[in-house]
């Protein structure tokens, strides 16, 4: 981050697509670029819903990340949604990082993203080839064989965004390939997603850490106020939880209310670290019938 003027012959500026299969690693790679926690993360699968922008600032450029929902078959309305949402944020990016797992390949989304990928009008991909913390070294070699066979990516790089393996040679393969121009956003802005959104996303990444089964992906969050009390450095907020069934409500709320205290005590965490003070969350839960699969109750909720 700078505060002296850019110097802006030379400055280069634009967007960047992060893509890939479900849980490959796409939200964390975007957190440890930035260097904050923007997009929320898990160890399941389909935790991104939206499109989260995510802006680097160095000396001499700017990049946009938006990262995206991940790209697998499926037949369900929701998961479509999602899956169109990654694709259409094709149409705004100069550049795509496609992202891979090293230690899980997954072929069917692979070959899924790739094929939609090539048939999009012509977008420099740069491959990251994530999670080689968990492969052996000499598996590495084969698996860049392998891509370099798929697809005329600009570069392969090995990364691990865990362990901030290789970030700085894939930040500055990106940078090559961006266009020149001025920076689109001021040098002290992270994201273009308001506080409340991102509040709403921590409080559904405890959903995801703590409950099992279909639990989280039968849950919502929705903020219903979010009250900055200026003089006693704190925020007030108020949110809903949204399940598909009563049954998933019970879950939710857990034995005399346990889970429900402790998604909470989590996220008020998270939201305090975010706005730098002092946090009142209340949460509700609510029963929306079957939501995930309605898409008026879709758009109701926010996706
Ligand atoms: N060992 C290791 N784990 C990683 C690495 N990058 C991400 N992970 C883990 O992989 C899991 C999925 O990470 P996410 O960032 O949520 O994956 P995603 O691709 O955004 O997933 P969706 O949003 O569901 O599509 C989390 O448990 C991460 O901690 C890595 O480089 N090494
Ligand atoms: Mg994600």
């Amino acid at each position: 981050m700078t505060d002296t003027p850019h110097n802006l012959s030379g400055f280069k500026s634009g967007f960047a697509a992060i893509i890939g299969a479900p849980n490959v690693g796409k939200s964390t790679l975007l957190n440890s670029l930035i260097g904050e926690k923007i997009s929320i993360t898990s160890p399941k699968p389909q935790t991104t819903r939206n499109r989260i922008a995510g802006i680097l600032h160095t000396d001499d450029a700017q990049i946009v990340f938006l990262d995206t929902p991940g790209i697998h078959h499926s037949k369900k309305i929701f998961n479509r949604k999602m899956i169109d949402v990654a694709f259409s944020v094709l149409e705004e990016v100069d550049l795509a990082i496609i992202v891979i797992d090293a230690a899980h390949p997954d072929p069917a989304s692979e070959s899924l993203i790739i094929e939609k990928f090539s048939a999009h009008k012509k977008i420099p991909a740069i491959l990251a080839i994530n999670k080689i913390d968990l492969i052996k070294k000499t598996r590495i070699l084969a698996i860049i064989n392998h891509w370099a066979k798929a697809h005329s990516f600009e570069e392969i790089i090995p990364v691990s965004a865990t362990e901030g393996t290789q970030l700085p040679e894939l930040l500055s393969a990106m940078i090559k390939l961006l266009p020149g121009g001025p920076p689109f956003y001021p040098d002290d802005i992270v994201t273009d997603l308001p506080v409340r959104f991102i509040a709403s996303e921590m409080i559904r990444e405890k959903i995801f850490l703590l409950t099992g089964q279909e639990i989280p992906f039968a849950a919502a969050v929705t903020i219903e106020s979010f009250k900055e009390d200026l003089e006693k450095n704190l925020v007030r907020i108020h949110a809903t939880i949204h399940v598909e069934r009563d049954s998933q409500k019970g879950i939710i709320i857990g034995k005399q209310g346990a889970m429900l205290r402790a998604i909470g005590e989590s996220a008020r965490q998270d939201i305090e670290e975010m706005v730098e003070s002092k946090v009142f969350l209340k949460l509700f839960v609510r029963v929306d019938k079957n939501w995930t699969k309605d898409l008026r109750s879709l758009k109701k909720l926010g996706y």
